[in-house]
């Protein structure tokens, strides 16, 4: 059989009829938006709202995605003229779109002067940022500015050619600033704790080591709006691409699978205009908060409770995970635990959201790893679930599921699992836990006592809290006398 030809601007009148697509003048749109991380999930999400808002007919928020790492992403799309596909499926149906909105794909580290002038233009108002946790080159516990990290010394010594959002960042907003260019706003869209006033407080310390001038401007002319961002993007695999290639008869060499639910809140704080999203479904509020924590804690704590205790049972997936029944009750007591740490947004109804979460982690027409999920834990673990552990230690009460989800992650990292394979542990901090592995060996009592140790990851006072010394350390006992199956049914 021979491989269809490519997806790309001309035949995008060849596709399907029932695959949706650009129905705007490409050619006419301009770029407002550069976009600093340009993965799976910032085409799934902010790219289709702002896609919605060009075929509305506001041309002016095309946006230019960059990579700060590998070639991968440009090199998919450019021969596509930057068209892909999304695939939104659950078990009943699955829809296609071709999204037009990003214009071009270009990659930081060929070429950093020319993405730090496309961020210079004038036309651009807004840098958005999907980075991940590590990507703000901070230390997770405390929220503020690693100042040793190898990307901030790095970029400190070498202002023109960057490797860190942050370094892009500040090298634009200089270059701006001198030329009297009006400033942006910095949108992050990253899973973090307030991850606008986070953005702000990063960036204003690395701009500040700069120069002090530099570190006011970015503190009093930049805009950090909070946004809550939320849709489930796995990993685009190989047979994905076929499959898409069959259905639009084109090849789309990046594909992007997803589900039907989409949310996204954003603070209404920009200082150079913004596109229209509240208009193709987004909520635009004055606090993010409360929709945030919300998600962190409930999804995302659930997430990672479910990929390291998953993992551990030989799951493959979250449906795999969540098809067992021991699994699918602890996850549900474990949210309704979290749920008395919230403070809800006006008129949410928790009760309907946590049953929709549930759904959505079962979505079997996703193929989404805890593997994937279970990566970066050091980032993850504090908003996820160390600040409910603390409000609830705070109240007085137990603190037994979340405990274990901790302690999950601790036999996870140690990069063994339990019938003795190597686990492939991703993460910044995957060397301290490999020398903590070895020194610990397979005791609860030594290897939780000396994860905790890490601070950076759990800060000084929950470290040295007895009460969640002690329930971590009976979890992982557990886990590896018993092993995660029968420790998860006996934790629901
Ligand atoms: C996941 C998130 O990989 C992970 O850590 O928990 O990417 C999650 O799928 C999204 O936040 C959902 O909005």
């Amino acid at each position: 059989m021979t491989a269809p030809p490519r997806l790309n601007a001309e035949r995008l009148g060849s596709l399907p009829t029932a695959v949706e697509r650009p129905r705007y003048d490409r050619e006419a749109v301009t770029c407002g938006i550069v976009h600093l991380g340009i993965g799976a999930f910032h085409r799934a999400h902010q790219a289709v709202y702002t896609e919605d808002v060009l075929a509305a007919g506001d041309h002016r928020w095309g946006i230019l995605g960059a990579s700060l790492r590998s070639p991968d992403t440009r090199d998919a799309l450019k021969p596509q003229d930057s068209l892909y596909t999304i695939a939104v499926r659950d078990s009943e149906r699955e829809r296609l779109r071709v999204v037009g909105s990003i214009l071009d794909v270009m990659v930081g580290p060929e070429d950093p002067e020319a993405l730090i002038a496309r961020m210079s233009d004038p036309t651009v108002a807004i840098v958005s940022l999907t980075v991940t946790e590590k990507g703000y080159c901070h230390d997770p516990a405390t929220g503020q500015l690693d100042e040793n990290h190898p990307d901030v010394v790095h970029d400190l010594a070498h202002p023109a050619a960057p490797r860190s959002a942050l370094g892009y960042l500040a090298a634009a907003i200089a270059r701006r600033r001198a030329a009297g260019v009006r400033p942006f706003t910095v949108m992050s869209c990253d899973n973090l704790p307030a991850n606008g006033r986070t953005a702000r407080r990063i960036l204003t310390r690395f701009a500040a080591l700069v120069s002090p001038e530099l570190g006011r401007h970015v503190a009093e002319a930049i805009a950090f709006p909070d946004t809550m961002v939320d849709r489930i993007v796995p990993a685009t695999t190989d047979i994905d691409r076929t499959h898409v290639g069959r259905v639009l008869g084109l090849a789309d060499a990046w594909p992007i699978m997803t589900e039907p639910f989409t949310q996204w809140v954003i603070e209404d704080h920009f200082v150079a205009g913004r596109p229209a999203w509240e208009t193709v479904g987004a909520t635009i509020v004055g606090d993010v908060a409360p929709y945030e924590a919300m998600k962190l804690r409930l999804l995302n704590g659930s997430h990672s409770a479910i990929a390291y205790l998953g993992y551990l049972a030989s799951h493959e997936t979250v449906a795999d995970a969540m098809a067992d029944p021991a699994i699918a009750a602890y996850v549900a007591a474990l949210m309704d635990d979290t749920t008395v740490t919230l403070t809800l947004p006006a008129g949410a109804d928790v009760t309907g959201y946590k049953a929709s979460l549930i759904e959505r982690f079962r979505n079997r027409a996703l193929k989404h790893r805890t593997w994937q999920i279970a990566m970066d834990g050091s980032q993850k673990l504090p908003q996820r679930l160390l600040g409910t552990i603390r409000d609830r230690l705070d109240r007085g009460m137990p603190i037994a599921r979340h405990a274990l989800a901790v302690a999950a992650w601790m036999r996870y990292v140690t990069g063994v699992d339990e019938r003795g394979n190597p686990i492939d542990v991703r993460d910044p901090l995957a060397g301290d836990f490999a020398a903590i592995a070895r020194d610990a060996g397979p005791v609860a009592e030594r290897l939780a006592p000396a994860l905790l140790g890490l601070r950076a990851i759990f800060g000084e006072e929950l470290a040295a809290d007895e009460r969640f010394r002690a329930a971590v350390t009976q979890a992982l006992s557990a886990l590896y006398a018993k092993g995660a199956k029968a420790t998860v049914a006996a934790y629901g």
